[in-house]
C-alpha cells in the first residue's frame, strides 16, 4: 500500500453488519435480501483502503444448533459467496468509512434451511451472513450479521 496506515486494522471492533430479508416472496419464489455493512473510519483511511485493493467477501449461513451450513443465495441459488471490489455497485468509500449496501433476490429453496416435515409444517428459518474485509495487504477482519428469521418457502 502507498498510504500510511496503522499496523493492524482497528476497525474490526466496530464493523457493523446488518441483514434483513423481506418475508414476502416475489414472483418466482424469491425473497428480497438486504445487506448493510459499515466500517467506520475517517475519510482519508476510507479512500486509502478502498483505492488500494480492499475488498469485502460475504457468505450466508443457516443458523443451527450443531452445524451452520453454508448457503448459496447468490446468482439464483448457484453462488455461495460474493466479493465486492472497488467501483462494484453498492460498495463505496465515504467520509465516514467504507460501506456495502446491496440488495438481491434469493430463491426460497436456499433460505428454507429448516424445511417442512412430511406433514407440511414449515419450520422457522434462521439466516445470517459473515463479511470479511480484506485490505490490500491481506489483513482480514470478520464480522457476523444479525440473524434474520422467517418461514421461507420452499425447499
Ligand atoms: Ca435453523
Ligand atoms: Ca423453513
Amino acid at each position: 500500500m502507498t498510504v500510511g496506515l496503522g499496523a493492524a486494522p482497528a476497525q474490526a471492533k466496530t464493523m457493523s453488519a446488518k441483514l434483513s430479508i423481506d418475508r414476502n416472496p416475489q414472483p418466482g419464489g424469491k425473497y428480497p435480501v438486504t445487506i448493510n455493512v459499515w466500517i467506520p473510519m475517517n475519510e482519508y483511511d476510507s479512500h486509502g483502503y478502498y483505492n488500494n485493493g480492499a475488498r469485502m467477501l460475504v457468505r450466508f449461513f443457516a443458523d443451527d444448533p450443531l452445524f451452520d451450513a453454508l448457503l448459496s443465495p447468490f446468482a439464483n441459488g448457484t453462488g455461495f459467496e460474493k466479493t465486492w471490489f472497488r467501483n462494484d455497485p453498492g460498495y463505496t468509500a465515504e467520509s465516514d468509512g467504507i460501506h456495502l449496501r446491496y440488495q438481491f433476490l434469493a430463491p426460497g429453496r436456499e433460505l428454507d434451511e429448516d424445511p417442512s416435515d412430511w406433514l407440511g409444517n414449515n419450520y422457522r428459518d434462521e439466516i445470517y451472513f459473515t463479511v470479511m474485509f480484506i485490505d490490500g495487504d491481506g489483513v482480514t477482519s470478520i464480522s457476523n450479521s444479525n440473524v434474520a428469521t422467517g418461514y421461507f418457502c420452499c425447499r
